[in-house]
């Protein structure tokens, strides 16, 4: 599972809320490989090692974000570690396709 994803950061480690200046949007391109969510800057980066973040999604629980009106197909990435990610999708159908992939690690 591969593609562009934008990504707002709400709680880190152990669930404390993300402080201001770090709740921005920020667009990535997303690989999810194994149970790895890896995240660059863009396309042209195909390996992952020069990934700017790496996430793990072991035990992790991804769901629709329902509250979240401000955007559409938005979903949520819940950590084991109690991060929060919030991840707007560019279609209904590419949030689910993620939302399923993640949930099947
Ligand atoms: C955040 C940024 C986000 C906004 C967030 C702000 O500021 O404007 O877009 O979330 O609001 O804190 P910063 O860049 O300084 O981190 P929304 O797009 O969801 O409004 P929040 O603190 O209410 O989450």
């Amino acid at each position: 599972q591969k593609g562009f994803l934008k990504r707002k950061a709400h709680a880190d480690i152990d669930g404390k809320r993300t402080p201001w200046g770090k709740r921005s949007w920020k667009t990535f391109y997303a690989m999810l490989k194994g149970m790895v969510l890896y995240l660059q800057k863009d396309d042209y980066v195909k390996d992952c090692q020069s990934s700017e973040e790496v996430v793990s999604v072991h035990h992790a629980l991804a769901e629709r974000a329902l509250n979240y009106t401000k955007r559409p197909h938005v979903f949520r990435l819940q950590t084991a570690d109690w991060r929060v990610f919030l991840f707007e999708a560019a279609s209904t159908e590419q949030m689910y396709s993620w939302i399923g992939r993640i949930n099947l690690v």
